[in-house]
């Protein structure tokens, strides 16, 4: 597709959020979304002759990520994020603490479907934390905010570029990741939902194309376009049955009254075998021509790698080569926002897999 390097959309702010652990029913245990993930692809990718790395630390205002979010969310996230260590230090907030007693030996689910009928706790000045957070997988520090802000200004800057004709192709190299975030919640290690902030801003020159590819289904990004008839959202993604986020991603799931047809799920069983996994793409591929978008935003996840430590896809660097072709055939302009992918020593070679194929070398 293209004699020339891919920019690289990135910024050095992610590194401020750092979670050291997460409760993962019941269980205490390292949390996989760190910073070196990030580095290490751009580490890996510097040297291939194959992207331009853009440094870029500016930020959008809070009017910009409303165009997909509710206000409410994004005060919430701010302000918890800037009081975090007062709130921490306030034994008004805890009851003893101390050891650790118990909370290794029972279990508690980590997953919360939320009810209408608990919809009032809106209205408390207090205790209202589970109001926007679905899951225990997103917890706020000091500079959770921050970070998740400059993620979502790459997304929507690598947007910019391509409406701008700039480059047919931009990786936005987003940390955290987003595609778990809907318009007024948000879990799974993600914060503000990047990929679905460019999808938005894309459609300013027509019908967009978001596919999401990362291993978990993109429930955020699902809702935000649910019945939005400009933007086919098509997932490839471990089944509900069996995965993470559970309460979506299912076939039957596409679209709403106003968007019958615009939204594609391809649950797949853990432990698909890689011939399987890539079938499911190439048809969604079919599926994004017939749509007859104007661009491209890919969800990239390298979770569904072999070796992965938290899911069970078997996709190899071919896989990914092969995506990156077919991604690149579709002949329209492209933004790569990367998701999630926790097996740090492999994810250079993932990425390079993908760029590889793109530039059809
Ligand atoms: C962006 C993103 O990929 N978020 C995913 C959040 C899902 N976290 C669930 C982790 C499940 C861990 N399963 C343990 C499997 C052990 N091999
Ligand atoms: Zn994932």
């Amino acid at each position: 597709m293209t004699e020339n390097r891919i920019p690289l959309l990135y910024s050095s702010a992610h590194s401020q959020h750092a979670p050291p652990v997460e409760l993962w029913n019941g269980k205490l245990v390292n949390y996989p979304e760190v910073p070196r993930r990030i580095e290490t692809i751009r580490e890996s990718l510097e040297p291939s002759g194959l992207v331009d790395i853009h440094a870029y630390d500016e930020v959008v205002s809070k009017d910009e990520l409303a165009i997909v979010h509710d206000r409410g969310m994004l005060d919430y996230l701010e302000t918890m994020s800037s009081g975090v260590e007062s709130f921490l230090n306030d034994p008004d907030n805890f009851y003893e603490t101390g050891d650790q007693m118990g909370v290794q030996e029972y279990f508690s689910p980590a997953v919360f479907p939320v009810r209408p009928s608990m919809m009032r706790i809106k209205d408390s000045t207090g205790g209202h934390h589970g109001y926007y957070c679905f899951d225990m997988e997103a917890p706020i520090g000091k500079g959770t905010w921050d970070a998740a802000l400059h993620a979502a200004s790459l997304a929507l800057k690598g947007a910019d570029m391509l409406l701008a004709g700039a480059s047919p192709v931009v990786y936005s190299l987003c940390r955290p990741p987003g595609h778990h975030v809907g318009p007024d919640f948000f879990g799974g290690y993600c914060y503000i939902n990047n990929a679905a902030l460019a999808a938005k801003r894309l459609t300013q020159s027509g019908r967009v194309a978001l596919i999401d590819v990362d291993y978990h289904h993109g429930n955020g990004s699902q809702t935000i376009f649910w019945d939005n008839p400009e933007v086919l959202f098509g997932s490839l993604h471990a089944h509900p049955d069996e995965e993470y986020p559970f309460y979506s991603g299912y076939q039957d799931e596409t679209g709403g009254p106003n968007a019958p047809g615009a939204n594609l799920n391809y649950p797949l069983r853990r432990r698909s075998s890689q011939t399987a996994y890539l079938q499911a793409f190439d048809d969604l591929m079919d599926k994004v021509r017939a749509f007859q978008p104007e661009a491209i935003v890919v969800s990239l996840g390298f979770d569904t790698y072999k070796d992965d430590p938290v899911a069970f896809f078997n996709v190899d660097e071919e896989g990914y080569h092969h995506m990156g072709q077919g991604l690149a055939g579709l002949g329209l302009p492209l933004l790569l926002v990367q998701e999630g992918g926790y097996c740090v020593e492999a994810l250079g070679g993932c990425a390079e897999a993908v760029v590889r194929g793109v530039h059809r070398t």
